[in-house]
């Protein structure tokens, strides 16, 4: 039975930034309920109203994994990893994005999958096959005829904007081979209670997973967990390692039984849980709102840093327009001189000068708060202040 915990409002696209600023309207169908609910038996979390992915995932997506050296070095770091731990000879990937995983590996081993047309070009440049489609059982058949099975599956931050889960998983079995490694790396919703990280709640994150509901689902395809790694990207997330339940030649390790235990002990089996987080948001989104109007009350001139889609549930959710924050800096090409989804701030080209003669810098990308403050140690060296609505409302 699926139970509603959370009411975000109604909500623009999280990654449609537009040229120019335009008046958003609920019956042109340009705004979404935002609601939230918890399923008590499969333990997952889910949107409740859902969006044709064809809306979201074209041919002008603007996130590009590549904008973070963060996530860089991530990236390079698993696929040492990967290459070490299990030698794949084809390495598929779900969601390559502009291909900050796979430029780590060698192009003869890689199938790339990409909905988005913009970014399977710039794999395709780079000499990796990419399909430019949406990852489905049809799909997975193709590739098995072209490519035969493959050996590791990896998918980041991808998975939870697919609707049919089911079919995600059973696409994924038809493909992998018998000892082959599946690894799915997702925010973790234990970390977004814990964080009170409600702004990874946008239209694209049809599901957050806990360790626990993504056990339930992928149990059903006799496929099991045999190592979970908690990572600090995109706020706290996990990465799972899956294999088949028939592979007795791994051994499942103990961080498996670990992460599992520490979610059941947090209360993540019970709806109470679920309905308290729903309260701190709220709570969340009232101090928020008083610590910008009580810094603009003092004429403090604020603006906001990384133009994220986490951003957008934040402004959209607590009403914070132009009259608050002056514009956004990003380095993101395709998101720089349009405006934030649904409200009027503008996004500038980041470029330090942006930084001169302001008094408040809210994080948007708070997740890239260690890359931020090091890039921004002169800020900070002449008293500059940030703004941050993560762990609570307050100025760092
Ligand atoms: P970032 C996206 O969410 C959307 P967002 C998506 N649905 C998803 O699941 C997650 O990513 C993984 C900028 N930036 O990663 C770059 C700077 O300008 O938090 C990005 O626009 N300067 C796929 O949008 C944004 O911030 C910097 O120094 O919430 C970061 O976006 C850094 C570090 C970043 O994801």
């Amino acid at each position: 039975m699926n139970k509603k915990f959370l009411d975000l409002g109604y909500q623009p696209l999280a990654n449609r930034y537009l040229r120019s600023f335009k008046k958003l309207s609920k019956t042109k169908n340009e705004l979404y309920k935002l609601t939230v609910s918890f399923n008590t038996k499969t333990k997952l979390v889910s949107l409740i109203n859902k969006i044709p992915d064809k809306k979201m995932f074209n041919s002008t997506y603007p996130y590009k994994s590549s904008m973070s050296q963060t996530m860089i070095s991530s990236f390079k770091n698993l696929s040492i990893k990967i290459k070490k731990r299990f030698n794949p000879i084809k390495f598929l990937e779900i969601g390559s994005n502009d291909g900050a995983l796979i430029k780590n590996f060698d192009k003869s081993k890689v199938v790339c999958v990409e909905p988005c047309s913009n970014l399977a070009k710039i794999t395709r440049k780079g000499g990796y096959f990419t399909y430019n489609k949406y990852w489905n059982l049809n799909l997975a058949k193709d590739i098995k005829k072209k490519f035969n099975n493959i050996d590791v599956i990896y998918s980041a931050n991808t998975l939870t904007h697919i609707n049919d889960l089911n079919q995600v998983f059973k696409s994924i079995s038809h493909i992998l081979n018998r000892d082959g490694i599946l690894i799915i790396e997702d925010p973790s919703f234990l970390e977004c209670i814990k964080k009170n990280s409600y702004d990874q709640f946008y239209n694209e994150h049809i599901y957050i997973f806990s360790a626990l509901s993504l056990r339930n689902l992928i149990n059903k395809f006799d496929l099991e967990f045999f190592d979970i790694e908690t990572l600090d990207t995109h706020g706290g997330s996990l990465r799972y390692f899956i294999k088949n339940i028939n592979n007795k030649k791994i051994k499942i390790k103990k961080s498996v039984s670990k992460q599992i235990l520490k979610e059941i002990k947090f209360g993540l089996k019970r709806f109470n849980t679920y309905k308290k987080f729903g309260t701190s948001v709220k709570k969340s989104k009232n101090d928020l709102i008083n610590l910008f109007y009580n810094l603009k009350k003092k004429n403090k001139k604020i603006i906001g840093y990384g133009a994220t889609a986490k951003a957008s549930t934040i402004l959209n959710y607590c009403g914070i327009d132009k009259n608050i924050i002056d514009y956004f800096v990003d380095t993101t090409p395709d998101k720089v001189n349009r405006f934030m989804p649904g409200k009027n701030i503008k996004i500038l080209s980041y470029n330090k000068k942006f930084l001169k003669n302001i008094d408040y810098i809210f994080l948007g990308a708070w997740n890239f708060k260690k890359e931020i403050f090091k890039k921004e140690k002169n800020y900070i060296k002449k008293g500059g202040k940030f703004l941050t609505h993560i762990p609570f409302p307050k100025i760092i």
